[in-house]
């Protein structure tokens, strides 16, 4: 088996050398004292031009973590972030959260504050040093990291850092968080001769067990009106096309419920629609034969649920969630396995019991609601076109004027599917359902350092781009050349929270009385001047004619390289 010898002055030199022979493309850093190694150690590798991931400064831990979470999206390559000891990882620790529940890898790393008072080379030489150290500080995120552990000599280097990246690769997967204490980082190492490649290979298929896939198929294919929801299945490309298949074995409508990945072709005729935020959907209380893929969260049961009696099936590589301390679904079908493998399996099984005449009918049904279903979004876009003010669905549909094969959306709350359609798998991501706020415009920029060709484009709630570390995001617009653009869909409060009350209260006072402490965001920052201060191209829209041409003037910018922000001022329902 082939190996290396790493050649190295200190372990930090050593372990840099050793990601980059893992495959980590970067190191994203938010510094402090216990970086010192890691940067002499940069720039060593640097002068005397051996490997290393290449270092990116970003301003803020959360942003960091995002924008590993968004390289993932768009590479399908895992990420070094590393942080400064406690402090670092309390900013970074929401990041973390959301790529724990969207089950997205990252080699998450901190300092870990000199365990030593004196006598050894990184020993403790400021204030912070006493002041910062916890008891344990992988607690602080050892809920939503897969694994936890500590460098404590180099001599197991190779070790910890394969067991890193094992960990975080094997499904399902997730971030993995290391504390490197300076003394280790900054001792000399052993002659270290280490597996390259590394043999820690993870990557394979769970098939799913014969006889759950018959019995999937058997329920599906007798029932009059089965039903796919999915949520998450087009984080796997693959999965797409395999789903598209068995919709197409059994005639079976799909519904993609809080859809965070492009699971199911917008325009296939058999896509019956998007089940957001709860509402109601005729689709779920028609159907005899549930099929729920990778969907922690198939439907509301304080809303609806579906009829007694309709047996479900659950597919997904987790399909109980493990790591959620309570979830109730029925499930009478389990299918613990790898979408893109299980699918085709199911479809082949599904073609086999399926009545042709009968799927053929179904499939024609489908089809009419279908395009009665666009039609009615088509006219709520349309109208909204007609008002004085403008509506979030009409600067959806705007967005969808300009959407081209390399363009990537990033989606944090205000974009609506039903009026932008997306087609091809990887072309839209939208927040993890623990929706710890100000994840897309971070992540957005991880799109963007993963796939420079492409277009990228942000659409955030105003609240969600406050929460962003906004100033930190525009700065790794314009240093790292990363330029996107950013359309802010701006009612001027955080409307989730006014729907909340709402929902809890309909004949409340806050209702009569159209009041609603701590939800508004009045006087809103004009945040077109923000990007400004990045050489950016920034504009405020109000009128629904001005929309799309200030997208096209927006894109144009980037295309010249520049950061571009619109802020939109518009209503969910103008
Ligand atoms: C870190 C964090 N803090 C608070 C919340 C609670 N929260 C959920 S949605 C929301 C408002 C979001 O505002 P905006 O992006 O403007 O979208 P809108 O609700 O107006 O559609 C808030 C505060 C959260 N999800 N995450």
């Amino acid at each position: 088996m082939p190996t290396r010898t790493l050649s190295a002055q200190t372990t930090a030199e050593a372990y840099l050398d050793l990601l980059r022979d893992r495959g980590i493309d970067y190191f994203l850093g938010n510094a402090g004292t216990d970086f010192a190694p890691l940067v002499e150690a940069f720039a060593t590798l640097e002068a005397d031009g051996r490997p290393a991931p290449r270092p990116l400064v970003v301003p803020h831990e959360f942003v960091a973590v995002s924008m590993a979470h968004g390289y993932y999206l768009g590479s399908g390559r895992p990420l070094a972030v590393m942080v400064h000891v406690t402090v670092g990882t309390g900013n970074a620790s929401t990041a973390l959260i959301s790529a724990s529940r969207a089950n997205v890898p990252i080699l998450m790393s901190a300092g870990r504050t000199p365990v030593t008072e004196e006598g050894l080379p990184g020993a403790r030489d400021l204030h912070i040093h006493w002041a910062q150290e916890s008891f344990d500080q992988a607690a602080m995120v050892r809920e939503y990291a897969k694994w936890d552990y500590e460098l404590r000599t180099p001599v197991q280097l190779e070790s910890v850092v394969d067991r890193a990246v094992e960990m975080m690769l094997a499904e399902p997967q997730g971030p993995v968080y290391l504390t490197l204490p300076r003394e280790v980082l900054a001792s000399a190492p052993p002659p270290l001769t280490v597996s390259s490649p590394s043999r820690r290979q993870v990557a394979s298929a769970r098939l799913p067990d014969p006889a759950r896939i018959d019995e999937a198929a058997r329920l599906l294919a007798r029932a009059e009106s089965p039903l796919i929801l999915v949520s998450a299945a087009g984080r796997d490309p693959r999965a797409v096309s395999a789903l598209v298949e068995l919709a197409e074995a059994g005639a079976i409508g799909v519904v993609e419920a809080d859809p965070i990945y492009v699971n199911f072709p917008h325009d296939h005729p058999l896509h019956l629609g998007y089940n957001q935020s709860g509402a109601t959907d005729a689709a779920l209380g028609d159907a005899d034969a549930i099929l729920v893929v990778e969907d922690d969260v198939p439907w509301y049961p304080s809303i609806q649920k579906p009829r007694a009696g309709a047996p479900v099936i659950h597919l997904g590589i987790d399909p109980f969630f493990s790591r959620y301390p309570m979830r109730s679904y029925p499930c009478d079908v389990p299918i613990p396995a790898t979408p893109a493998a299980a699918l085709p399996l199911l479809a082949e099984a599904v073609r086999r019991h399926a009545d042709g005449a009968r799927a053929a009918d179904r499939a024609a049904r489908i089809a009419a609601e279908h395009r009665q279903r666009r039609a009615a979004w088509d006219a709520v876009a349309t109208e909204q076109a007609a008002k004085a003010t403008t509506g979030f669905a009409w600067v959806s549909r705007c967005l969808e004027g300009v959407l081209d094969d390399n363009t990537v959306v990033v989606n944090e709350y205000p974009l609506d599917r039903r009026y932008t359609s997306f087609n091809r798998p990887g072309t839209y991501f939208a927040s993890p359902h623990s929706s710890g706020l100000g994840w897309g415009f971070g992540t957005a920029l991880g799109v963007k350092l993963a796939r420079p060709d492409a277009t990228v484009v942000a659409t955030l709630g105003d609240g969600a781009y406050f929460f962003s570390e906004p100033v930190s995001c525009h700065y790794v617009e314009r240093a790292h050349q990363l330029p996107i653009l950013t359309v802010i869909f701006n009612n001027q409060r955080w409307e989730a929270v006014k729907r909340s009350v709402l929902g809890l209260y309909p004949d409340g006072r806050a209702k009569a009385t159209d009041r609603f402490p701590l939800s508004d965001l009045t006087p809103s920052p004009r945040f077109e001047e923000i990007v400004k201060a990045v050489d950016g191209h920034g504009e405020c829209v109000e009128r629904p004619g001005d929309v799309a041409p200030a997208i096209k003037r927006g894109l144009a910018a980037v295309r010249e390289g520049r950061p571009a922000l619109l802020n939109v001022l518009c209503q969910r329902a103008p």
